[in-house]
């Protein structure tokens, strides 16, 4: 079978699955959101990551009904966790967003409706696009991102210092949160030179002039935490902490770190 046919019949017959992984933040160690991330539950090969069907599922632009989905699904899990952690408003739950997701023509109404049918506070839900999608075409870029701001939602550009944007752009931007790529983040020991220290550092400042928050991923070493959070990163997410696990786990996971 051809993966474009199994993607599709995945989708009829409901394999996929969103594992969740924690947001950290770095002054009070309270898991402050989650990041969806999509797997296939395939009946016989067992679970498979997205850099095997991603590809494909973009260039054939399966990715649109399958990323939506994902945003509905997660929309969903958003709602069970706003009313189960009510002490904790804030809790906020990405979703990535893909080029052909984000210049769909109904992208607007798609999204408004899924807020309206899942009943979710929106100021829980961000969308996560990556800076080349965004550098596109700036001006249609602006216009959009403003009218899904004005659905009530957070926006954040993931892997940020990857898209070699035009940095004169970013404040005009309608973007809350800065996701440093986790390749910086990871290099941070490595690197005699301490360049990616230097750019992770740079990324930080930029953010906080910006107003804007800063969440590093990829965060795999207590040396790379203690270097994030003496630059004053506010939140991180990896496998220090959580890789991504299924929903039940993380509430668990959330249950015993109140
Ligand atoms: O765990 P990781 O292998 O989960 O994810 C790999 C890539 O797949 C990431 O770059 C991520 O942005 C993308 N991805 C994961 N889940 C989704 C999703 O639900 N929608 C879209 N568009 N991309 C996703
Ligand atoms: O959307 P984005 O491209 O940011 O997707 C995040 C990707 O990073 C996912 O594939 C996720 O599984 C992966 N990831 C999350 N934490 C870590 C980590 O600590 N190390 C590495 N190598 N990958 C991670
Ligand atoms: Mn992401
Ligand atoms: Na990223």
């Amino acid at each position: 079978l051809k993966l474009e046919t199994s993607l599709r019949l995945a989708l009829e017959r409901q394999e996929f699955v969103l594992y969740y992984q924690p947001v950290i933040s770095l002054t009070s160690g309270q898991i402050v959101g989650f990041e969806a991330l999509i797997r296939w539950q395939h009946p016989e090969d067992g679970l498979i990551t997205p850099d095997l069907f991603l590809t494909v599922a973009k260039e054939t632009g399966l990715i649109v009904p399958i990323g939506k989905w994902a945003i509905q699904e997660a929309c969903n899990q958003l709602k069970r966790w706003q009313a189960q952690f009510y002490w904790q408003p804030e809790l906020i739950l990405g979703v990535n967003l893909s080029a052909r997701q984000f210049f769909q023509p109904d992208l607007i109404e798609q999204i408004q409706e899924i807020i309206l049918t899942s009943k979710i506070n929106p100021n829980g839900l961000r969308l996560e696009i990556t800076e080349s999608v965004l550098m596109d075409d700036v001006e249609a870029t602006i216009h959009l991102l403003k009218r899904l701001k004005s659905l009530g939602l957070k926006l954040s550009i993931d892997d940020f210092g990857t898209g070699f944007s035009s940095l004169s752009y970013l404040p005009r931007f309608p973007i809350d949160t800065l996701k440093i790529d986790r390749s910086f983040v990871g290099q941070i020991e490595a690197d005699e030179a301490g360049e990616n220290l230097a750019i992770v550092r740079t990324i930080i400042r930029l953010a906080h002039a910006l107003n804007k928050d800063v969440v590093a991923e990829g965060v795999e070493t207590a040396y790379q935490l203690a270097q994030l959070r003496s630059l004053g990163c506010e939140y991180a997410q990896g496998y220090f902490f959580l890789k991504p696990v299924p929903a039940d786990i993380v509430t668990a996971f959330v249950e015993s770190n109140p």
